[in-house]
């Protein structure tokens, strides 16, 4: 990636090449459609020169190693400057380690380091990239990275190594996006699904999506441009039912969102009900560990507190919640709308209450509707005749008992809510964003099919849905999106 010679930035750069006019074939009002111009690709033949960032890659806090990144046009001469060992990293092999030491712009030992250089194309942002392993001390490292700067590297921004990566066309937008679903899987069915994505299975389904939008765009723009060679009677029918191939294909993996969701960020379950039923004991018992304060004071908890656990795979977020109850503290009230809040955007709700209590004004004993489990706690202690014959599941977070029932049933519910992840594409909000205008846009371009309107109504919407695939696997130039992306990583990614 360059800096043009004109100083313009990379996005300048792909906005202006977006921008450039279409072609006309002369009639107005037709253009000549050219599948090479549709799907700009904004990696393809762009010089651009780019300034070298350089970062901490390691989290902060001290370790055995941390590693210093150098990516862009000057890494390798920003090596040549810092590093001293038996050759020049200019000389180095790409991809192999050296050992040697790094020096301060003072001329002063800083660390004694392994460094490989990875060079160009064959590196993970596609430019000369320099990797400079030093001890994990957080001074250490800082001053390896200060080194690198001084020597005339820029501080990177969160993401950007991933975002030159994708510039670069080393990976599409699905697969950046998949580094971080990797970074921060919590399960073993969303490590995969992210290493998938990583390996672009999604971005192949979409591709291959576009590549049947082109297809279908292409012959009813040979209809606009040749209106006097007629389009046999059937093509229509046959239109038709590519297009129907296309919206099933985008339907499934609009299937996938709440499976993604789950993957990504886990299944709701909001624990809630009169104080001092044991709501934060449950969350401890579940959690396995004391994270919650448990006291017999009604009213302990005043906020809602979130864990999430492993649950056969499946990974729920536990909602611990304020205590429902008439309250007069400001404090209290603030946590009962927040317990409210919290259950408007549940998964899954855990109305608990306490056996060996009279039944709580509120619980009139309904459960609300297939995503609630009632559950009576403290059946260790003598049941209050409120609750005689009252059909609940009885746990006790004293003894454990009933809790591997409760477990049970939650991932009952989140199977019946086809919440469980079996599927291994499962797409992110970005990506529903995007299918869902591209699926509204065939419907569109469906209805005026059917409705025999002229093709170039079906053109229209067939090149938005196109565009909105596109999105997905970024080969549009929409900067927006980029931004977005590429501001959930940390420095150093
Ligand atoms: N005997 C018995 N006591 C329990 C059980 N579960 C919780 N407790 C006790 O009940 C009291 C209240 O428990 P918490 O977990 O703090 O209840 P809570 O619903 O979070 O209460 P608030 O935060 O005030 O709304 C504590 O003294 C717990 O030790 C149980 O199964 N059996
Ligand atoms: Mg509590």
């Amino acid at each position: 990636m360059r800096r043009s010679a004109e100083g313009s930035d990379t996005r300048a750069i792909r906005r202006k090449k977006s921008k450039a006019p279409r072609q006309s074939n002369g009639r107005s009002g037709c253009r000549i459609w050219q599948p090479e111009r549709l799907p700009y690709n904004l990696q393809a033949g762009i010089m651009i020169v780019s300034d070298t960032i350089a970062a901490i890659s390691t989290p902060p806090g001290e370790g055995a190693i941390a590693l210093v990144r150098v990516s862009g046009a000057n890494s390798i001469q920003i090596a040549d400057k810092i590093f001293r060992g038996k050759e020049k990293p200019s000389r180095f092999a790409s991809h192999v380690q050296h050992l040697g030491e790094i020096f301060s712009a003072e001329d002063q030992l800083i660390d004694q380091v392994v460094l490989s250089v990875h060079r160009a194309p064959a590196s993970y942002t596609g430019e000369d990239l320099v990797e400079i392993s030093c001890h994990g001390g957080m001074l250490v490292c800082a001053k390896v990275l200060e080194a690198c700067l001084r020597a005339g590297a820029r501080a990177a921004r969160p993401g950007e190594f991933t975002e030159r990566a994708f510039l670069n066309g080393k990976m599409d937008l699905t697969q950046a996006e998949a580094v971080i679903d990797l970074i921060r899987a919590r399960t073993d069915l969303a490590l995969r699904s992210a290493t998938e994505q990583l390996e672009g299975r999604l971005g192949d389904q979409i591709r291959k999506i576009r590549d049947e939008l082109i297809g279908l765009l292409a012959h009813i723009n040979a209809s606009i441009d040749f209106p006097e060679e007629d389009i046999a009677p059937d093509e229509g029918e046959t239109l038709c039912a590519r297009l129907d191939s296309v919206r099933e294909q985008i339907c499934a993996l609009l299937a996938t969102a709440d499976q993604g969701r789950v993957l990504r960020e886990g299944v709701r379950v909001v624990i809630y009900g009169a104080t001092n039923a044991g709501k934060s004991s449950l969350l401890n018992r579940l959690l396995g560990y004391d994270r919650v304060i448990v006291s017999d004071t009604h009213g302990t908890t005043r906020d809602t507190i979130e864990e999430t656990v492993n649950l056969e795979g499946v990974p729920v977020r536990l909602l611990d919640t304020a205590g429902l109850r008439a309250s007069e503290s400001e404090l209290e009230s603030e946590g009962i709308a927040r317990t409210e809040k919290s259950l408007q955007l549940a998964d899954l709700r855990l109305h608990i209450a306490d056996r060996s209590a009279p039944k709580p004004a509120h619980f009139n004993g309904q459960v609300g509707d297939s995503h609630e489990i009632l559950v009576l706690n403290k059946s260790d202690l003598p049941e209050d005749s409120d609750w005689k014959n009252f059909a609940a599941l009885r746990i006790s977070c004293v003894t454990g008992e009933g809790l591997p029932e409760l477990q049970k049933e939650i991932l009952t519910l989140i199977r019946q809510q086809n919440l469980r992840p079996e599927s291994i594409v499962a797409i992110n909000t970005r990506h529903r964003d995007c299918l869902r205008r591209a699926l509204e846009s065939c419907d569109l371009a469906r209805a005026a099919l059917c409705q025999g309107l002229s093709s170039e109504y079906v053109a229209v919407d067939l090149d938005k849905a196109l565009h909105a695939v596109g999105e997905v696997i970024g080969v549009v130039d929409v900067e927006q999106i980029l931004d977005s992306v590429f501001s959930q990583f940390c420095i150093g990614k």
